[in-house]
């Protein structure tokens, strides 16, 4: 018989791309969607147009214990995959009160309502951060290296992390997190600085824009492709054991390596192009991140496929195309 797989965040970037993995994976899968018309397929549903009749889509949101109860009641998945946040890092600082709020009592709500089905052993994943470590302690970072989060987004995924570890140890879950650097895609948001630059070479190359404003360009970052990221969630929850894992590619640029590189893709020079907006400095930055993600590649024989090279390629051709 078919797994039944329950998605929050299902609209998402890492939630679309893992819908269609478990979809090819023979999976029933479910998605909760907030604040939506199901039928609306113009509006938050753009990232599973295509999968639309595959999916059951659920109303529901990580406000409402309610919500999620009765949907998993209903559905009775075997895994749940948690990845629906207040997931932009720059606007946590903006409202930090709600960050704080969908992050950790979403992830409480859900933990809490999986409890009441633990008999029935729904194994459980959830989206940890490498914002957690935020100014790191030491390089690289790995499942021991010690949190030190530099925002109430980090703060929220370090709370989840320990609820989820709760969980595990006092109610006997199958709950792991996954402790993922950043990934990015054709599907990111346009509020994060890869899809930003991948968006603003396309529009300068078409001739729709003349500049892109950025703030902190020496950030460095472990960047990897979301494709490559849904299979480790995926893995760990097929694992005996749930466990924690660290999932990166071990290789960090600057965001002014990511745009010198989207540039040159099209045959631009980035420094005729960008122009440095203070009002885009973060009040705490996370000056460089970098993955070990050994323990991934020992336990779950995980690595990733796709390169930094051919994610900048593959974000700056596909904006090409929606450009035409
Ligand atoms: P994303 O594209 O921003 O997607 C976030 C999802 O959460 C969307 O489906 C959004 O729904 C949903 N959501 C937000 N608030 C909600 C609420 N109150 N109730 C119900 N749903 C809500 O994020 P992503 O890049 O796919 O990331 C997935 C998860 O991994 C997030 O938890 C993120 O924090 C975490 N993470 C991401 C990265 C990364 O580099 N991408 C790295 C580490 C961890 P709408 O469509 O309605 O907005
Ligand atoms: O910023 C700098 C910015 O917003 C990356 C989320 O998926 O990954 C993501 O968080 C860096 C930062 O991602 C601009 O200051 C410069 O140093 O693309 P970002 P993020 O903050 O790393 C982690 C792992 C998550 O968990 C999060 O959910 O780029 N930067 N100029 C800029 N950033 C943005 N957004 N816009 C700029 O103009």
């Amino acid at each position: 018989m078919s797994k039944v797989a329950l998605i929050t965040g299902i609209t998402g970037q890492d939630g679309s791309y893992l819908a269609e993995l478990l979809i090819s994976k023979g999976y029933k899968v479910h998605g909760i969607v907030r604040r939506v018309a199901l039928e609306d397929e113009t509006h938050r549903l753009w990232r599973i147009r295509n999968i639309l009749n595959d999916v059951t889509l659920h109303a529901g949101s990580l406000e409402s214990y309610a919500s999620l109860f009765n949907i998993i009641l209903k559905i009775k998945p075997n895994e749940v995959y948690h990845l629906a946040a207040q997931s932009y890092v720059g606007y946590s600082f903006e409202d930090e009160f709600s960050t704080l709020n969908i992050n950790i009592n979403g992830t409480h709500y859900l933990l809490s309502a999986v409890k009441e089905f633990v008999s029935s052993k729904i194994r459980f994943y959830f989206a940890g951060s490498s914002e957690m470590f935020g100014k790191v302690k030491e390089s690289p970072q790995k499942e021991n290296t010690p949190f030190n989060p530099r925002s109430s987004y980090g703060i929220s995924k370090v709370t989840g992390f320990y609820l989820t570890k709760n969980y595990r140890e006092a109610y006997n879950l199958h709950a792991s997190s996954g402790l993922l650097f950043n990934h990015e895609s054709p599907r990111r948001g346009f509020e994060f600085v890869t899809r930003k630059i991948s968006n603003g070479v396309a529009r300068i190359k078409k001739g729709l824009q003349k500049k892109i404003k950025l703030g902190n360009m020496k950030a460095k970052r472990d960047w990897g492709h979301a494709k490559d990221y849904v299979e480790a969630m995926w893995l760990m929850l097929q694992q005996d054991n749930p466990e924690d894992y660290v999932i990166g590619t071990g290789k960090e640029y600057s965001v002014e390596d990511f745009a010198k590189k989207a540039f040159s893709h099209v045959g631009l020079n980035y420094k005729d192009h960008i122009i440095l907006d203070k009002n885009l400095i973060r009040p705490a930055e996370v000056d460089a991140l970098l993955a070990d993600y050994s323990k991934a590649k020992k336990n779950l024989n995980w690595e990733p496929k796709i390169t930094f090279d051919e994610l900048v390629a593959n974000m700056v051709d596909e904006d090409l195309k929606a450009q035409n």
